[in-house]
């Protein structure tokens, strides 16, 4: 029987459980996702649909979450825009050719995902017959892509990103649209070849102030999240502290957004209004409490967050490596026996 808990929350639709999943949810915690590691690298894994799906559809079989989310990475449809990276181990994507100057936008290509990535699909399609649960597809936002094409890596202060926004606007609009052309036919593709959802990662863009966020990012997320709303699937939209921008989130046409730890869901839910889902907020660093803290935690995130319709439970940011599975396995089920009351 296929589970639609985590699409009719996102809907704000009335649900018998509060959905749950985490982000980084593949199993870098797990000894058999582990073992997978040692053979295939992450580019590796996402060009065999077969050991991409398995991945995949570990957490799913594992945890019990109630959707699964594409195994792949924010930085791959970047690479086949023509600008090479790798994942160095430990730290994240690179890339010694970082974007600098006007010539360098010059070098990358449209993108078009059939003729680019056709084993991503493929590894859709294929989940789509097995899955029991929806699939979330994902891209990156627009801001945390361009940060790590212009830095040329992972970046504290972002300060090559952020003298190009407001010293070449030119340029910094320029690649705003290549994006998000991107993630348009890519979210496009994921969803025809199955996805039943879309987050976009914009996890680095709570590093800019409302007033740059608003001039420099909004209006680019607005194209994106018109273009998308066509698919009709629910779209969600993730950053790190980004407690200062949720409000402007409300404005960008996502259905559902993602809210970290730091700002409370009644504070969240003041901020966003009712025409949004909200998904979050557990820190991934309180999984490393005793149980008892985890569930008196969980428990004040799920009444906090089904105050109103349309909550998911998640973490705040990713899942950390050194996780305890069991933990994981508890927490999801500690939120489905959580009874709604509204
Ligand atoms: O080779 C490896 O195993 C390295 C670790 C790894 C993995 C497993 C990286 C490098 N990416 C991924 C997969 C990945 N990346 C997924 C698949 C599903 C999952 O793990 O459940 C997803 C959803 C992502 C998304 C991603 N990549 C984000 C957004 C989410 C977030 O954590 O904020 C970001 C920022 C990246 C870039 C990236 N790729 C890898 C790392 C270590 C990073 C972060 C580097 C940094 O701190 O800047």
């Amino acid at each position: 029987m296929f589970n639609d808990t985590f699409l009719r929350a996102c809907q704000r639709d009335q649900t018998n459980s509060v959905p749950v999943w985490f982000m980084r949810q593949a199993g870098r915690y797990d000894a058999d996702y582990r073992a997978i590691r040692k053979k295939y690298s992450l580019v590796e894994i996402c060009e065999h649909p077969d050991v991409c799906v398995e991945v995949t559809k570990m957490p799913v079989d594992k945890l019990g979450v109630d959707a699964a989310i594409l195994f792949s990475d924010i930085m791959i449809p970047i690479g086949a825009m023509g600008l090479p990276f790798v994942i160095k181990e430990n730290v994240g994507p690179v890339i010694d050719t970082p974007i600098r100057h006007e010539s360098d936008l010059h070098h990358l290509h449209t993108f078009v995902p059939e003729a680019a990535l056709p084993h991503v699909l493929e590894t859709i399609r294929l989940l789509k017959q097995d899955l029991s649960v929806p699939l979330i597809g994902f891209m990156g936002g627009p801001f945390t892509l361009a940060s790590y094409m212009i830095e040329g890596g992972p970046s504290r202060d972002y300060l090559h990103t952020k003298t190009m926004m407001v010293s070449r606007p030119d340029m910094w609009q320029q690649l705003m649209d290549k994006l998000s052309e991107m993630i348009i036919v890519y979210g496009t593709a994921q969803v025809k070849a199955g996805a039943s959802a879309l987050q976009i990662f914009d996890s680095w863009v709570g590093s800019l102030a409302p007033s740059d966020y608003h001039q420099y990012v909004l209006p680019t997320m607005q194209r994106i999240f018109g273009a998308l709303k066509e698919l009709d699937v629910p779209l969600i939209y993730f950053g790190v502290n980004t407690g200062e921008l949720l409000s402007t989130f409300a404005e960008t046409g996502a259905s559902v957004i993602g809210v970290d730890w730091r700002v409370p869901l009644t504070v969240a839910r003041q901020r966003v209004g009712d025409n949004v889902a909200l998904q979050g907020n557990f820190d991934p660093a309180m999984l490393f409490a005793p149980q008892s803290e985890i569930e008196r935690r969980a428990q004040a995130i799920l009444s906090e967050g089904t105050k109103a319709p349309g909550f998911i439970f998640n973490l705040g940011h990713g899942v950390k490596p050194s996780t305890d599975i069991a933990v994981l396995r508890e927490l999801v089920a500690y939120v489905h026996q959580f009874r709604l009351t509204c």
